[in-house]
This record gives structure tokens, C-alpha cells and sequence, in this order.
């Protein structure tokens, strides 16, 4: 009987608990709770997070929220010494390109990917997607640099330093992504992994089922 819940419809940030999820081939439960008043702002939900926000984990009775937090703490708990780095240098390594996701680009690549591809053709706003585009763009550039160095972010090998990463930009994939070759190249590796497609399609399908009051309604509620 699977042990692990992980709470969120697969277009939001539960994409990034879905790859780790299976990346490390666990058994888990999916329940796609939508985001807002009928999801995640229900009492039943708020219970369990009560920041009203998607994803958030049950894994036995420990209740975790916070994306990133759940990767880490997934590959930390199954995977010591291969997707979750070993050691103490290398997890620090992890922890900074995790926090740099979040700092630098989760926003700007959201607000982009709804203005560029999400929303209804006619409500797009271009100036927010340009906007958007341009904050993303030097921080894009620091992580071609680091991946026109090595094959992955903390060397040869795949970690969850390059899952969070690849997770918070997924839809940059979209972006003319021309002025950072090497970040397109990786960014395609690491989507391109047996683990990334199964979670993809979810999160393909989910998006694909959005009405557009649905998108219209993340937007407002995330201020994108
Ligand atoms: N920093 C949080 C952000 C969570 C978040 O904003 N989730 C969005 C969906 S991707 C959400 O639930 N938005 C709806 C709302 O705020 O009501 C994380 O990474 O888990």
C-alpha cells in the first residue's frame, strides 16, 4: 500500500514532487487537488496546508509543503550518494541552485509561459511577456556558463541540483532559447529522462483539460 501522498493537479509546481517521485521509482499516491476554493483553499486541504497553496506531501504522516523542500527531502531520504549528493560540499552545491530557482527565475519563467503559451491568444499581455523574458535572461546566462562546463550542474552525473532546476524552468523549453545553447542542450537532457517524460505527461495532459477561465483564474490568484 503506497505510503506516500503527493497533494496538486500536475500543471502546478506538484510536477517538480511528481519527477523526483519518479525518478526514484517510488510507489506513491497522485491526488490532483485543483488550486483555489476548490482545492486547496477548502477546509479539508487548508487543514493539512495551511497556506492554501499546491503541492504538499503526506509521506506517512509527515506533512511537507514547499516544492523544492520535498524534492530534497525525497532524494535525501531514498537516494544518498547518487540523486541526492553524498557529500557535504556537493549537497551545499544542491541547496544553491535550488535556492537560486526560486530566487531568480521561477517567477519570471511563469509569468512568461502564461503570457507566451498559457493564456487565451487575445489576453496575453506582450509587455509582461517581455518583461519576463528579460529578467530571466541573465540568470539564464549564468546557467548556460555552469552547464557549458560540465554535463550536469554538480558534474557528471544527474542530481536533484538539476531536477529542481530543469523543474522550476520546464516551460522555458517554449523560449528562443538561442543566446543560451548550453542551457537548451541540458534543459533538454534532463527533460528528455524517462522519469521527466512520465511526469510531463501529466502535467501535458493537466494543462491540455485547463478551460481558459482556469488559467485566467491562476493568473489573478498567483498575480502573474
Ligand atoms: N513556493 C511554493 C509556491 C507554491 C505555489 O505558489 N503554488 C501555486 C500553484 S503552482 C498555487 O498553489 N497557487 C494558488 C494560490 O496561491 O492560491 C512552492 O514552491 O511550493
Amino acid at each position: 500500500m503506497s505510503v506516500l501522498r503527493i497533494y496538486g493537479i500536475a500543471r502546478t509546481r506538484a510536477f517538480r514532487a511528481l519527477w523526483i517521485a519518479e525518478e526514484l521509482g517510488l510507489d506513491y499516491e497522485h491526488l490532483p487537488v485543483e488550486i483555489g476554493d476548490a482545492g486547496a483553499r477548502s477546509p479539508q486541504f487548508l487543514a493539512i496546508n495551511p497556506n492554501g497553496r499546491l503541492p504538499f506531501i503526506d509521506d506517512d504522516g509527515f506533512v511537507l509543503y514547499e516544492s523544492l523542500a520535498i524534492t530534497l527531502y525525497l532524494a535525501k531520504k531514498h537516494s544518498v550518494g547518487k540523486l541526492y549528493p553524498g557529500a557535504l560540499e556537493a549537497e551545499a552545491k544542491a541547496w544553491q541552485w535550488s535556492f537560486w530557482a526560486i530566487a531568480e527565475v521561477d517567477r519570471g519563467v511563469n509569468i512568461w509561459s502564461l503570457h507566451a503559451v498559457r493564456l487565451p491568444p487575445a489576453e496575453r499581455d506582450a509587455a509582461k511577456r517581455d518583461e519576463a523574458f528579460k529578467v530571466v535572461a541573465a540568470p539564464f546566462r549564468v546557467l548556460d556558463a555552469a552547464v557549458g562546463k560540465q554535463r550536469y550542474l554538480l558534474g557528471d552525473d544527474f542530481t536533484v541540483a538539476d531536477l529542481n532546476v530543469a523543474a522550476v524552468i520546464s516551460r522555458a523549453i517554449d523560449m528562443d532559447l538561442g543566446a543560451v545553447p548550453n542551457l537548451r542542450a541540458w534543459l533538454t537532457r534532463c527533460l528528455d529522462r524517462p522519469a521527466a517524460r512520465k511526469a510531463l505527461a501529466l502535467k501535458s495532459a493537466a494543462d491540455a483539460a485547463t478551460p481558459a477561465k482556469v488559467t485566467r483564474r491562476i493568473a489573478k490568484l498567483n498575480r502573474l
